[in-house]
């Protein structure tokens, strides 16, 4: 199971740990019956460069490089005809070392940042069996359609578990976040993350990554000291993520950034389909820069023609160089 992958045997979920969070009457599946409708599709028409093994995690829950093409589509099961997804979330508390300096105490689902890339099938149901082990009270909060009781605004104390269960609907490219007040403070430290919610009919086979801006409000000062892409400032500058020429890429963009109104976002020596909130099948434009307000995401496709290393940044350059930049590595491939 993707999610629990990088946690002890001891640190599992289990039925226990279920009673004792008072939830003795939840279902608990097993392990299998994940599967990928997509990449199983795809991966005889993509292709998808072999990804470095030796990059560092600096304290994070899952190798940046990893997170970038690691979707959790939950335990499968089918209910009355339907289709069940269920995944679990644990919020938590660890160190990440943001740079040789600073050693930044996130709070987390599932020991990462950004929390892991949740994904369903649109007209499925989602079911988050979400356990509170951060010691302070924190929630998940989807965006979507769902009822009042589903909306994760009701504070789950530390040590307490809750279901949420709702619709995948609308398809789209969407986000959950803690939302326990100020709000700024549980994103900030880390409680955000993605869910996809693919239409029935699924897009077309491209190489998907994900990629989150986000940001750290160190000294507590209600601005941010330093930004990044999926957790990590810097990272892929100094480890530029590695796609094939001629390749079609599917990038999920999420802007998780608190405190600055919009992030601007910018490929170098080429230009991108949008596809709004991804709630459309057909791109409306193309634009080699975007603005995107907090919490505003798009899905953007692109294929780089000429091989080579090309950044990727917001063009607030000021932002850029706080940490939120990164680079492609065009890998040459014959068409
Ligand atoms: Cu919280």
């Amino acid at each position: 199971m993707p999610a629990f992958k990088n946690f002890g045997e001891g640190k599992r979920w289990g039925r226990r740990q279920f009673l004792q969070a008072g939830l003795g009457g939840a279902v608990l599946v097993g392990a299998a019956g994940s599967y990928h409708w997509q990449n199983q599709r795809s991966r005889q028409l993509v292709r998808v460069p072999p990804l470095p093994t030796d990059t560092p995690t600096y304290g994070n829950g899952i190798n940046p490089m990893q997170a970038l093409r690691d979707f959790d589509y939950g335990t499968v099961k089918q209910e009355n005809g339907r289709t069940v997804r269920e995944f679990r979330m644990i919020a938590g508390t660890s160190p990440l070392q943001l740079n040789s300096a600073v050693s930044y105490i996130t709070w987390n689902y599932n020991g990462r940042v950004p929390g892991p890339t949740l994904r369903a099938r649109e007209g499925d149901r989602i079911r988050v069996l979400f356990l509170n082990q951060g010691g302070h009270a924190h929630t998940i909060h989807f965006h979507g359609i769902h009822p009042s009781n589903m909306d994760g605004v009701r504070p789950i104390s530390n040590g307490k578990a809750f279901i949420y269960e709702f619709d995948a609907v609308p398809y789209g490219l969407h986000l959950y976040h803690c939302h326990i007040a100020p709000v700024t403070r549980h994103i900030g430290k880390g409680l955000h993350g993605v869910l996809i919610i693919d239409p029935k009919e699924g897009r077309s086979p491209a190489d998907e990554i994900v990629l989150v801006m986000n940001a750290y409000d160190i000294k507590d000062r209600q601005r941010n000291d330093l930004y990044a892409f999926n957790g990590l400032p810097h990272y892929y500058m100094r480890h530029p993520i590695p796609i094939y020429q001629h390749q079609l890429v599917r990038l999920y963009l999420l802007n998780m950034v608190e405190f600055d109104p919009a992030l601007t976002f910018h490929i170098h020596a080429n230009f991108f389909r949008v596809y709004p909130t991804g709630m459309v099948l057909k791109p409306t434009h193309e634009a080699d820069v975007i603005t995107m307000g907090t919490a505003e995401r798009h899905i953007l496709e692109f294929a780089y023609p000429y091989a080579g290393k090309y950044m990727f940044h917001p063009h607030q350059d000021a932002i850029a160089e706080a940490g939120c930049m990164g680079m492609f590595d065009v890998i040459p491939q014959s068409t």
